[in-house]
């Protein structure tokens, strides 16, 4: 049998909503709505503009319902960190952006209260500045807790406005900090200590299970009959919990068919890692700077963010405003390949290259202040960025072999940046692994394939869906190329 459920996908850049068709040996994405995901700059900084996010949402969802009535359940996947503050049903302003500057206080306040190396024994969380128990600090500093009684990150929070229900998705969850590495659950002693109101932080759930289903309003403007379950008007269409942690449903889809592999999740943010059965929380591992987030069955996402393709779309953003002309980023591309000099390499995970603006201005600072030639003109600074990140991510993966003790014989790229062909090239000669590219929207997939493992609709282990994707979805093979 196959049968469609719906997963709603935001990125930092755009967001989708997508039918997904699973059966026995079937896989299938059908796009039905994507829209760009725009922050906006309001006079107390930066934000995301969720209910235009939400609008979208909305639209999209009515499209798959209208497309295919017999969608069995949603779910809904995003980045990660970032949270409305709600008292009652209402929402207290649109969720801050990662890249608003805000959190530096929270940092300071926070590591005044709970040195980072406690708090890396108790979280297994990579040092971000923006992760959620800072950016929750700078709020309490503002006193903006006060009126608040729950805390939702985005996922959470578009499945509230969905379905009444107050959740928080274990795997995202993971990213806020305040959650035990070592039981999966609140650290209500942690909470306490930072003097956060425990009220803020609703019941976990884990992937698979049910959130609840959509309320009559919802269930209206989606062009439903306007009741659920027994005896009502209409369908069931519950949402579901799935990995809504982005990376963590992307990790999901990684198409591999032997264990010992490593992952990179490409798209704004580059996630490199490896999936682990336990958390590695050592002082080596603090020092490297490795995360340990919450996977799906209760896998470890033993990982390390080092930036992205932001270096990229910042830079060409930069371009375009300069200039006043869109690029073409295929060409782009293209020339930087035939970039036939080496070209400085800088390092991509410098906290220096997260706030938005002049990319290339701050590439060029970075290389300058060390007293190095910078890559000149458009051509070499996009491949200064590809051949950087691609080095970080030769050095993350090295670092979590040795911190971990996993083998690795092949590096699995999924997401956006897995169509970025010099990329995925480069990552082959710096890591000397052969590099196996796509799905693109891996993310969408493992969103997908957690549904219908939820509806039974497909069953087994991770690995067992893993082998599914990788039939139905065929990655594309670089391999290194000798003496680089
Ligand atoms: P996110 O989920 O963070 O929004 P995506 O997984 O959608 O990110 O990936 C977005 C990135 O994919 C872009 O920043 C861009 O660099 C890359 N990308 C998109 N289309 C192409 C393409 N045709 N060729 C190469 N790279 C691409
Ligand atoms: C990728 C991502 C990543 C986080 C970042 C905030 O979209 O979820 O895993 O580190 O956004």
């Amino acid at each position: 049998m196959t049968a469609a459920v719906a997963a709603v996908d935001l990125g930092a850049t755009s967001g989708r909503v997508m039918l997904g068709y699973v059966g026995h040996d079937e896989m299938r994405l059908v796009p039905v709505a994507r829209f760009p995901n725009q922050p906006v700059r309001t006079v107390d900084g930066l934000h995301w503009n969720i209910l235009e996010l939400y609008r979208s949402v909305i639209a999209g969802l009515t499209s798959a319902v209208r497309e295919e009535p017999g969608v069995s359940s949603i779910g809904i996947d995003s980045w990660a960190v970032d949270y409305a503050l709600l008292r009652g049903d209402r929402m207290l302003g649109a969720p801050f952006h990662y890249r608003d500057d805000r959190t530096a206080r929270g940092v300071e306040l926070v590591h005044e209260v709970a040195p980072f190396e406690e708090l890396y024994r108790a979280n297994g969380l990579q040092f971000l500045p923006f992760n959620t128990l800072y950016q929750l600090a700078a709020d309490r500093d503002g006193g903006w807790l006060d009126a608040a009684d729950t805390a939702l990150l985005v996922p959470d929070l578009l499945a509230f406005q969905l379905t009444g229900e107050r959740r928080a998705e274990a795997t995202n969850a993971s990213t806020t900090g305040l959650v035990d590495v070592a039981t999966g659950e609140w650290n209500e002693g942690l909470i306490a200590r930072l003097g956060l109101p425990r009220r803020l932080f609703p019941p976990l759930v884990r992937p698979g299970a049910v959130v609840g289903e959509l309320l009559p309003s919802v269930r209206a403007e989606l062009g439903l009959g306007s009741g659920a379950g027994a005896g009502a008007a209409g369908p069931s269409l519950p949402v579901i919990a799935i990995g809504s942690h982005d990376t963590a449903s992307a990790v999901v889809a990684v198409p591999a068919t032997a264990p010992d592999f490593a992952y990179i999740s490409s798209g704004t943010w580059s996630l490199v890692g490896v999936e682990l059965e336990h958390p590695v929380v050592t002082d080596a591992s603090r020092e490297a700077n490795f995360t340990n987030e919450g996977g799906v069955d209760g896998r470890v996402r033993f990982l390390q963010n080092v930036s992205g393709l932001w270096l990229l779309s910042e830079s060409v953003r930069t371009w375009e405003r300069e200039g006043g002309e869109s690029l073409d980023l295929p060409t782009l591309l293209s020339q930087a390949a035939a970039v036939a000099h080496p070209v400085g390499v800088f390092a991509a995970g410098d906290p220096v290259f997260i706030a938005p603006g002049d990319m290339p201005g701050r590439i060029a600072g970075w290389f300058g202040s060390r007293g190095l030639r910078a890559p000149s003109g458009r051509a070499e600074v996009v491949r200064s960025i590809l051949e950087s990140l691609a080095e970080a991510y030769a050095v993350s993966i090295r670092t979590a072999v040795e911190l971990s003790g996993a083998a690795v014989s092949v590096v699995h790229v999924v997401g956006g940046g897995s169509q970025n062909e010099l990329l995925c090239q480069l990552t082959a000669d710096r890591t000397g692994l052969p590099v196996l590219a796509g799905p693109v929207e891996a993310t969408a997939i493992g969103n997908v394939l957690v549904q219908a493992r939820a509806r039974g609709l497909v069953s087994g282990s991770l690995e067992a869906l893993r082998a599914l994707v990788a039939r139905t979805h065929p990655p594309r093979r670089y391999l290194p190329r000798p003496a680089r």
